[in-house]
Protein backbone atom coordinates (compact mmCIF):
# COMPACT_ATOMS: atom_id res chain seq x y z
CA UNK A 1 0.00 0.00 0.00
CA UNK A 2 1.59 3.52 -1.01
CA UNK A 3 2.36 5.60 1.88
CA UNK A 4 -0.51 8.77 2.10
CA UNK A 5 1.00 12.10 0.67
CA UNK A 6 1.20 14.65 3.16
CA UNK A 7 -1.37 16.94 1.48
CA UNK A 8 -4.11 14.01 1.40
CA UNK A 9 -3.99 14.00 5.42
CA UNK A 10 -4.25 17.76 5.43
CA UNK A 11 -7.02 17.41 2.66
CA UNK A 12 -8.88 14.67 4.55
CA UNK A 13 -8.56 16.82 8.56
CA UNK A 14 -10.32 19.87 6.04
CA UNK A 15 -13.07 17.41 5.25
CA UNK A 16 -13.60 16.33 8.65
CA UNK A 17 -13.55 19.21 9.66
CA UNK A 18 -15.70 20.66 7.42
CA UNK A 19 -18.05 17.70 8.35
CA UNK A 20 -17.85 18.16 11.50
CA UNK A 21 -20.40 20.64 13.71
CA UNK A 22 -19.19 23.14 15.06
CA UNK A 23 -19.08 21.89 19.10
CA UNK A 24 -21.30 24.99 20.71
CA UNK A 25 -25.12 25.38 20.57
CA UNK A 26 -26.87 25.41 18.22
CA UNK A 27 -25.15 23.34 16.15
CA UNK A 28 -24.03 20.71 18.53
CA UNK A 29 -26.38 17.58 17.68
CA UNK A 30 -28.64 17.24 20.46
CA UNK A 31 -28.86 21.62 20.89
CA UNK A 32 -32.14 20.98 20.06
CA UNK A 33 -33.68 18.51 23.12
CA UNK A 34 -37.55 19.06 22.16
CA UNK A 35 -39.02 16.18 20.76
CA UNK A 36 -41.25 18.66 18.58
CA UNK A 37 -39.04 19.60 16.16
CA UNK A 38 -39.48 16.38 14.59
CA UNK A 39 -40.10 15.85 11.07
CA UNK A 40 -43.71 14.27 11.44
CA UNK A 41 -44.75 17.50 13.04
CA UNK A 42 -43.24 19.60 10.01
CA UNK A 43 -45.12 17.51 7.45
CA UNK A 44 -48.67 18.14 9.45
CA UNK A 45 -47.88 21.49 9.77
CA UNK A 46 -46.53 21.55 5.62
CA UNK A 47 -49.29 19.90 4.29
CA UNK A 48 -52.10 22.01 6.91
CA UNK A 49 -49.92 25.30 5.08
CA UNK A 50 -50.10 23.75 1.61
CA UNK A 51 -54.11 23.36 1.85
CA UNK A 52 -54.83 26.96 3.17
CA UNK A 53 -52.12 28.46 0.79
CA UNK A 54 -53.39 26.45 -2.08
CA UNK A 55 -57.07 27.74 -1.53
CA UNK A 56 -55.91 31.53 -0.69
CA UNK A 57 -53.97 31.31 -3.82
CA UNK A 58 -56.91 30.04 -5.84
CA UNK A 59 -59.44 32.37 -4.59
CA UNK A 60 -57.31 35.10 -4.68
CA UNK A 61 -56.28 34.76 -8.34
CA UNK A 62 -59.69 34.40 -9.13
CA UNK A 63 -60.64 37.56 -7.13
CA UNK A 64 -57.80 39.40 -9.18
CA UNK A 65 -58.99 38.24 -12.50
CA UNK A 66 -62.71 39.20 -12.12
CA UNK A 67 -61.32 42.35 -11.04
CA UNK A 68 -58.38 43.01 -13.44
CA UNK A 69 -59.64 45.00 -16.55
CA UNK A 70 -56.98 42.86 -18.19
CA UNK A 71 -54.56 44.97 -17.09
CA UNK A 72 -52.29 43.37 -14.35
CA UNK A 73 -49.84 46.34 -13.35
CA UNK A 74 -51.02 49.61 -13.15
CA UNK A 75 -54.09 50.82 -10.81
CA UNK A 76 -56.64 49.83 -13.77
CA UNK A 77 -56.04 45.86 -11.75
CA UNK A 78 -59.48 47.04 -9.97
CA UNK A 79 -61.50 48.43 -13.02
CA UNK A 80 -63.34 44.96 -13.96
CA UNK A 81 -65.48 43.82 -16.99
CA UNK A 82 -61.80 42.05 -18.32
CA UNK A 83 -62.91 38.42 -17.36
CA UNK A 84 -65.63 36.82 -19.71
CA UNK A 85 -65.42 33.41 -18.53
CA UNK A 86 -66.75 34.55 -14.54
CA UNK A 87 -70.91 33.93 -14.86
CA UNK A 88 -73.66 36.07 -13.54
CA UNK A 89 -75.94 33.71 -12.43
CA UNK A 90 -75.08 32.17 -9.07
CA UNK A 91 -75.12 35.75 -7.61
CA UNK A 92 -73.12 35.56 -4.51
CA UNK A 93 -70.34 33.41 -5.85
CA UNK A 94 -67.98 35.91 -5.21
CA UNK A 95 -69.05 36.14 -1.91
CA UNK A 96 -68.25 33.01 -0.82
CA UNK A 97 -64.81 32.86 -3.06
CA UNK A 98 -63.69 35.63 -1.43
CA UNK A 99 -65.11 35.06 2.81
CA UNK A 100 -62.37 32.22 1.64
CA UNK A 101 -60.32 34.00 0.48
CA UNK A 102 -59.86 36.03 3.80
CA UNK A 103 -60.90 33.10 6.01
CA UNK A 104 -58.09 30.54 4.52
CA UNK A 105 -55.34 33.00 4.60
CA UNK A 106 -56.18 34.10 8.49
CA UNK A 107 -56.28 30.89 9.30
CA UNK A 108 -52.69 29.85 8.26
CA UNK A 109 -51.18 32.54 10.01
CA UNK A 110 -50.92 30.43 13.69
CA UNK A 111 -49.75 27.14 11.71
CA UNK A 112 -47.12 28.92 10.08
CA UNK A 113 -46.02 29.86 13.63
CA UNK A 114 -46.22 26.51 14.39
CA UNK A 115 -44.40 25.26 11.63
CA UNK A 116 -41.51 27.62 11.60
CA UNK A 117 -41.26 26.99 15.15
CA UNK A 118 -40.91 23.11 14.30
CA UNK A 119 -37.93 23.55 11.62
CA UNK A 120 -36.18 26.62 12.81
CA UNK A 121 -33.47 24.20 14.38
CA UNK A 122 -32.67 22.65 10.77
CA UNK A 123 -31.26 26.47 10.12
CA UNK A 124 -28.39 25.32 11.97
CA UNK A 125 -28.00 21.53 10.75
CA UNK A 126 -24.44 20.68 9.97
CA UNK A 127 -22.68 20.43 7.20
CA UNK A 128 -25.16 23.95 5.98
CA UNK A 129 -24.94 22.18 2.61
CA UNK A 130 -25.65 18.72 1.62
CA UNK A 131 -25.06 18.99 -2.29
CA UNK A 132 -26.95 20.21 -5.01
CA UNK A 133 -30.57 19.32 -4.49
CA UNK A 134 -30.23 20.69 -0.59
CA UNK A 135 -28.60 24.09 -1.84
CA UNK A 136 -31.31 24.99 -4.00
CA UNK A 137 -34.13 23.93 -1.49
CA UNK A 138 -32.29 25.87 1.07
CA UNK A 139 -31.66 28.95 -1.54
CA UNK A 140 -35.96 29.10 -1.71
CA UNK A 141 -36.72 28.88 1.81
CA UNK A 142 -36.60 32.39 2.28
CA UNK A 143 -38.26 33.09 -0.69
CA UNK A 144 -40.68 31.53 0.85
CA UNK A 145 -40.79 32.28 4.52
CA UNK A 146 -40.58 36.06 3.55
CA UNK A 147 -42.94 35.70 0.77
CA UNK A 148 -45.78 33.90 2.99
CA UNK A 149 -45.02 36.47 6.34
CA UNK A 150 -45.33 39.81 3.29
CA UNK A 151 -48.88 37.69 2.45
CA UNK A 152 -50.13 37.17 5.56
CA UNK A 153 -49.23 40.60 7.00
CA UNK A 154 -50.08 42.94 4.05
CA UNK A 155 -53.53 40.78 3.82
CA UNK A 156 -54.42 41.55 7.33
CA UNK A 157 -53.63 45.12 6.98
CA UNK A 158 -55.95 45.70 4.39
CA UNK A 159 -58.79 44.10 5.85
CA UNK A 160 -58.13 46.33 8.92
CA UNK A 161 -58.06 49.03 6.61
CA UNK A 162 -54.30 50.49 7.24
CA UNK A 163 -51.82 51.15 4.44
CA UNK A 164 -48.41 52.09 5.97
CA UNK A 165 -46.68 51.06 2.64
CA UNK A 166 -45.81 52.95 -0.61
CA UNK A 167 -47.41 50.34 -2.85
CA UNK A 168 -50.32 50.13 -3.88
CA UNK A 169 -52.09 46.94 -2.38
CA UNK A 170 -53.41 44.77 -5.10
CA UNK A 171 -50.29 44.79 -7.12
CA UNK A 172 -48.08 44.46 -4.14
CA UNK A 173 -50.22 41.46 -2.77
CA UNK A 174 -50.91 39.91 -6.60
CA UNK A 175 -46.92 39.89 -7.98
CA UNK A 176 -45.82 38.69 -4.34
CA UNK A 177 -48.33 36.18 -4.28
CA UNK A 178 -46.94 34.08 -7.49
CA UNK A 179 -43.33 34.67 -6.61
CA UNK A 180 -44.39 32.82 -3.06
CA UNK A 181 -46.43 30.20 -4.95
CA UNK A 182 -43.73 29.37 -6.85
CA UNK A 183 -41.25 28.75 -4.08
CA UNK A 184 -44.47 27.08 -2.28
CA UNK A 185 -43.98 24.57 -5.54
CA UNK A 186 -40.63 24.27 -5.45
CA UNK A 187 -40.21 23.37 -1.65
CA UNK A 188 -43.49 20.82 -2.44
CA UNK A 189 -41.26 19.18 -5.14
CA UNK A 190 -38.49 19.04 -2.48
CA UNK A 191 -40.55 17.26 0.64
CA UNK A 192 -43.15 15.54 -0.81
CA UNK A 193 -41.98 12.32 -0.33
CA UNK A 194 -40.77 12.65 3.22
CA UNK A 195 -44.13 14.26 3.57
CA UNK A 196 -46.01 11.26 2.38
CA UNK A 197 -44.35 9.42 4.18
CA UNK A 198 -45.32 10.85 7.54
CA UNK A 199 -48.91 11.08 6.62
CA UNK A 200 -48.39 7.02 5.98
CA UNK A 201 -47.00 6.78 9.71
CA UNK A 202 -50.02 8.57 10.96
CA UNK A 203 -50.31 11.18 13.53
CA UNK A 204 -46.95 11.54 15.19
CA UNK A 205 -46.76 10.02 19.02
CA UNK A 206 -44.51 11.28 21.26
CA UNK A 207 -41.79 9.02 22.17
CA UNK A 208 -41.88 7.20 25.89
CA UNK A 209 -40.00 9.21 28.73
CA UNK A 210 -37.72 5.73 28.32
CA UNK A 211 -36.73 6.77 24.84
CA UNK A 212 -34.99 9.40 26.25
CA UNK A 213 -32.06 7.41 26.93
CA UNK A 214 -31.39 6.24 23.14
CA UNK A 215 -30.69 8.68 20.65
CA UNK A 216 -30.84 8.14 17.30
CA UNK A 217 -28.33 7.77 14.64
CA UNK A 218 -29.01 10.21 11.26
CA UNK A 219 -32.71 9.85 10.37
CA UNK A 220 -33.26 7.97 7.55
CA UNK A 221 -34.98 11.49 5.75
CA UNK A 222 -31.61 12.73 6.48
CA UNK A 223 -32.67 14.89 9.57
CA UNK A 224 -28.75 15.20 10.71
CA UNK A 225 -28.75 13.27 14.47
CA UNK A 226 -29.86 15.24 17.05
CA UNK A 227 -32.91 16.78 15.35
CA UNK A 228 -36.12 15.45 16.81
CA UNK A 229 -34.33 12.07 18.15
CA UNK A 230 -34.54 13.11 21.43
CA UNK A 231 -37.74 13.09 24.16
CA UNK A 232 -40.13 16.03 24.98
CA UNK A 233 -38.45 18.68 26.67
CA UNK A 234 -40.41 22.09 28.44
CA UNK A 235 -43.46 20.22 28.84
CA UNK A 236 -44.16 21.04 24.84
CA UNK A 237 -45.31 17.70 23.21
CA UNK A 238 -45.74 16.81 19.23
CA UNK A 239 -49.16 16.76 20.38
CA UNK A 240 -49.88 19.98 21.80
CA UNK A 241 -47.80 22.08 19.28
CA UNK A 242 -49.91 20.33 16.65
CA UNK A 243 -53.36 20.77 18.19
CA UNK A 244 -52.51 23.89 19.83
CA UNK A 245 -51.54 25.00 16.26
CA UNK A 246 -55.56 23.55 14.93
CA UNK A 247 -57.31 25.14 18.05
CA UNK A 248 -55.73 28.60 17.05
CA UNK A 249 -56.34 28.46 13.59
CA UNK A 250 -59.66 27.12 14.61
CA UNK A 251 -60.30 29.82 17.03
CA UNK A 252 -59.44 32.32 14.24
CA UNK A 253 -61.92 31.02 11.81
CA UNK A 254 -64.34 31.33 14.24
CA UNK A 255 -63.81 34.79 14.94
CA UNK A 256 -63.45 35.71 11.33
CA UNK A 257 -66.04 33.67 9.35
CA UNK A 258 -69.04 35.71 11.01
CA UNK A 259 -67.99 38.58 7.82
CA UNK A 260 -69.47 36.30 5.34
CA UNK A 261 -71.38 33.43 7.64
CA UNK A 262 -74.31 35.53 9.17
CA UNK A 263 -74.99 33.00 12.48
CA UNK A 264 -71.52 33.64 13.13
CA UNK A 265 -71.48 37.39 13.32
CA UNK A 266 -71.92 37.67 17.22
CA UNK A 267 -68.18 36.10 17.35
CA UNK A 268 -66.44 38.22 14.53
CA UNK A 269 -64.94 40.30 16.98
CA UNK A 270 -61.88 40.75 14.86
CA UNK A 271 -63.51 42.04 11.85
CA UNK A 272 -62.67 45.52 11.17
CA UNK A 273 -66.22 45.93 9.27
CA UNK A 274 -69.62 43.96 10.72
CA UNK A 275 -72.05 42.67 8.12
CA UNK A 276 -75.17 44.01 9.82
CA UNK A 277 -73.95 47.84 11.28
CA UNK A 278 -73.76 50.67 9.70
CA UNK A 279 -76.93 53.07 8.08
CA UNK A 280 -79.65 50.71 6.69
CA UNK A 281 -78.15 47.92 8.26
CA UNK A 282 -74.57 47.27 6.46
CA UNK A 283 -71.69 48.28 6.31
CA UNK A 284 -69.93 52.09 4.24
CA UNK A 285 -66.74 51.37 3.32
CA UNK A 286 -66.13 54.67 1.89
CA UNK A 287 -68.51 57.86 3.22
CA UNK A 288 -69.44 60.17 0.87
CA UNK A 289 -68.03 62.74 3.31
CA UNK A 290 -64.21 60.91 2.77
CA UNK A 291 -65.10 60.87 -1.03
CA UNK A 292 -66.17 64.46 -1.25
CA UNK A 293 -68.87 63.72 -3.10
CA UNK A 294 -71.74 65.32 -0.74
CA UNK A 295 -72.29 68.41 -2.70
CA UNK A 296 -72.44 67.22 -5.74
CA UNK A 297 -74.86 63.84 -4.56
CA UNK A 298 -77.46 65.93 -2.75
CA UNK A 299 -77.32 69.01 -5.43
CA UNK A 300 -81.25 69.27 -6.71
CA UNK A 301 -79.41 69.99 -10.61
CA UNK A 302 -78.20 66.63 -10.47
CA UNK A 303 -78.56 64.31 -13.47
CA UNK A 304 -77.60 61.24 -14.82
CA UNK A 305 -75.42 60.78 -18.27
CA UNK A 306 -76.54 57.90 -20.79
CA UNK A 307 -74.20 57.81 -23.46
CA UNK A 308 -75.81 54.78 -25.74
CA UNK A 309 -74.77 56.31 -28.95
CA UNK A 310 -71.62 58.83 -29.93
CA UNK A 311 -74.05 61.44 -30.96
CA UNK A 312 -76.61 61.38 -28.14
CA UNK A 313 -76.63 61.57 -24.32
CA UNK A 314 -80.09 61.10 -21.98
CA UNK A 315 -80.02 63.33 -18.90
CA UNK A 316 -82.26 61.98 -16.31
CA UNK A 317 -83.12 63.65 -13.11
CA UNK A 318 -83.62 61.16 -10.04
CA UNK A 319 -87.54 61.00 -10.69
CA UNK A 320 -86.97 60.51 -14.38
CA UNK A 321 -85.27 57.24 -13.16
CA UNK A 322 -88.36 56.51 -10.83
CA UNK A 323 -89.98 56.71 -13.49
CA UNK A 324 -89.02 53.89 -15.95
CA UNK A 325 -89.58 50.48 -14.95
CA UNK A 326 -88.37 49.84 -11.73
CA UNK A 327 -86.49 45.74 -11.43
CA UNK A 328 -85.72 44.24 -7.69
CA UNK A 329 -83.06 42.07 -6.81
CA UNK A 330 -81.74 40.54 -3.88
CA UNK A 331 -77.96 40.87 -4.21
CA UNK A 332 -75.13 41.19 -1.84
CA UNK A 333 -72.34 43.61 -1.80
CA UNK A 334 -69.52 41.45 -1.15
CA UNK A 335 -66.24 43.66 -0.09
CA UNK A 336 -63.07 41.95 -1.16
CA UNK A 337 -62.09 42.45 2.79
CA UNK A 338 -64.04 39.85 3.44
CA UNK A 339 -67.30 41.06 4.64
CA UNK A 340 -70.78 40.73 3.00
CA UNK A 341 -74.09 41.82 3.15
CA UNK A 342 -77.10 40.75 0.96
CA UNK A 343 -79.51 42.88 0.69
CA UNK A 344 -83.12 43.79 -1.60
CA UNK A 345 -82.44 46.41 -3.84
CA UNK A 346 -84.68 48.58 -6.05
CA UNK A 347 -84.01 50.35 -9.38
CA UNK A 348 -83.70 50.90 -13.25
CA UNK A 349 -81.79 47.50 -14.94
CA UNK A 350 -78.77 48.80 -16.88
CA UNK A 351 -80.45 46.98 -19.86
CA UNK A 352 -83.46 48.88 -20.11
CA UNK A 353 -81.59 52.21 -19.49
CA UNK A 354 -78.87 51.14 -22.61
CA UNK A 355 -82.01 50.58 -24.63
CA UNK A 356 -83.38 53.90 -23.93
CA UNK A 357 -80.38 55.17 -24.77
CA UNK A 358 -80.12 53.46 -27.99
CA UNK A 359 -77.04 51.36 -27.48
CA UNK A 360 -76.01 48.36 -29.47
CA UNK A 361 -77.49 45.56 -28.12
CA UNK A 362 -73.82 43.38 -26.60
CA UNK A 363 -72.32 46.56 -25.60
CA UNK A 364 -69.51 46.96 -22.38
CA UNK A 365 -70.08 49.77 -20.62
CA UNK A 366 -68.13 52.18 -17.80
CA UNK A 367 -70.31 53.12 -14.90
CA UNK A 368 -69.07 56.47 -13.61
CA UNK A 369 -69.24 57.75 -10.08
CA UNK A 370 -69.39 61.66 -9.17
CA UNK A 371 -66.00 60.89 -6.81
CA UNK A 372 -63.79 62.80 -8.75
CA UNK A 373 -60.58 61.03 -7.77
CA UNK A 374 -59.79 57.55 -6.02
CA UNK A 375 -59.19 53.95 -7.11
CA UNK A 376 -63.00 53.24 -7.28
CA UNK A 377 -64.68 55.52 -9.04
CA UNK A 378 -65.37 53.94 -11.84
CA UNK A 379 -65.99 50.06 -12.95
CA UNK A 380 -66.56 48.54 -16.19
CA UNK A 381 -69.57 45.77 -17.21
CA UNK A 382 -68.43 43.02 -19.40
CA UNK A 383 -71.38 42.64 -21.77
CA UNK A 384 -73.16 39.70 -19.77
CA UNK A 385 -72.97 41.58 -16.68
CA UNK A 386 -74.54 44.55 -18.28
CA UNK A 387 -77.49 42.55 -19.78
CA UNK A 388 -78.18 40.47 -17.18
CA UNK A 389 -81.44 42.48 -15.53
CA UNK A 390 -80.45 41.85 -12.24
CA UNK A 391 -78.03 44.28 -12.67
CA UNK A 392 -79.31 47.62 -11.69
CA UNK A 393 -78.69 51.41 -10.85
CA UNK A 394 -80.33 51.11 -7.41
CA UNK A 395 -82.35 53.74 -6.55
CA UNK A 396 -83.31 52.07 -3.04
CA UNK A 397 -82.56 49.54 -0.39
CA UNK A 398 -85.48 47.44 1.66
CA UNK A 399 -87.75 49.50 0.63
CA UNK A 400 -85.72 52.90 1.86
CA UNK A 401 -84.14 55.90 -0.77
CA UNK A 402 -80.67 55.04 -0.27
CA UNK A 403 -78.42 56.74 2.29
CA UNK A 404 -75.84 58.99 1.47
CA UNK A 405 -73.33 56.61 1.77
CA UNK A 406 -74.30 53.86 0.39
CA UNK A 407 -74.71 55.59 -2.82
CA UNK A 408 -77.54 58.54 -3.19
CA UNK A 409 -78.61 59.11 -5.66
CA UNK A 410 -77.89 56.13 -7.41
CA UNK A 411 -75.60 53.51 -7.18
CA UNK A 412 -74.67 50.09 -8.89
CA UNK A 413 -75.13 46.86 -7.60
CA UNK A 414 -74.78 44.24 -10.25
CA UNK A 415 -74.69 40.00 -9.44
CA UNK A 416 -71.67 38.38 -8.28
CA UNK A 417 -69.34 41.40 -8.91
CA UNK A 418 -66.80 42.37 -6.38
CA UNK A 419 -67.99 44.97 -3.81
CA UNK A 420 -64.87 47.06 -5.43
CA UNK A 421 -67.06 47.27 -8.10
CA UNK A 422 -70.17 48.18 -6.73
CA UNK A 423 -69.54 51.44 -7.64
CA UNK A 424 -71.35 54.90 -5.53
CA UNK A 425 -73.14 57.84 -6.24
CA UNK A 426 -73.01 57.11 -10.49
CA UNK A 427 -73.19 60.34 -12.31
CA UNK A 428 -72.07 58.84 -15.69
CA UNK A 429 -73.21 55.49 -17.43
CA UNK A 430 -70.78 55.02 -21.29
CA UNK A 431 -71.13 52.66 -23.49
CA UNK A 432 -67.47 51.59 -24.10
N1 LIG B 1 -67.58 55.77 -5.90
C1 LIG B 1 -67.21 54.78 -5.08
N2 LIG B 1 -67.93 53.64 -5.06
C2 LIG B 1 -67.57 52.62 -4.24
C3 LIG B 1 -66.45 52.73 -3.39
C4 LIG B 1 -65.69 53.93 -3.43
O1 LIG B 1 -64.70 54.12 -2.72
N3 LIG B 1 -66.12 54.93 -4.29
N4 LIG B 1 -66.11 51.66 -2.57
C5 LIG B 1 -66.50 50.33 -3.03
C6 LIG B 1 -66.29 49.27 -2.06
S1 LIG B 1 -64.67 48.85 -1.76
C7 LIG B 1 -67.31 48.53 -1.52
S2 LIG B 1 -67.00 47.15 -0.59
C8 LIG B 1 -68.71 48.93 -1.71
C9 LIG B 1 -69.38 49.01 -0.37
O2 LIG B 1 -70.65 49.60 -0.49
P1 LIG B 1 -71.31 50.23 0.79
O3 LIG B 1 -70.35 51.28 1.31
O4 LIG B 1 -72.63 50.79 0.38
O5 LIG B 1 -71.47 49.10 1.77
O6 LIG B 1 -68.81 50.17 -2.40
C10 LIG B 1 -67.96 50.30 -3.50
N5 LIG B 1 -68.31 51.47 -4.23
MO1 LIG C 1 -64.65 46.79 -0.70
Amino acid sequence: MAAEHPGQGTLRRALRWLVTPPDFPPFRPGSFRSGVHDTASASWLGIALGVAFGMCFATGLLSHLVQSGGSLLSHDVVNGGGWRAWPTAGAGLYRITQGLHVITGIAAFPLLLAKLFVVYPQLYAWPPVRGVRHAVERATLPVLVGGSIFMLITGVQNVMYWYPWGFFFPVGHYWAAWVTIGALVAHIGAKASVATAAVRRGLPDDPAPRAVAAPGGPATDGTPAGYGTLAPAGGLTRRSVLTGAAAASGLLIATVAGGTIRPLERLAVLNARQPSTGPQGFPVNKAAASARVEEAAMDPGYRLRVAGRVDEELRLTRDDLLALPQHEAVLPIACVEGWSASKRWRGVSVATLLERAGAPAGSAVRVASLQAGGFYRASDLAPDLAADPDTLLALQVEGEDLHLDHGYPVRLIAPNNPGVLQTKWVGAVQVR
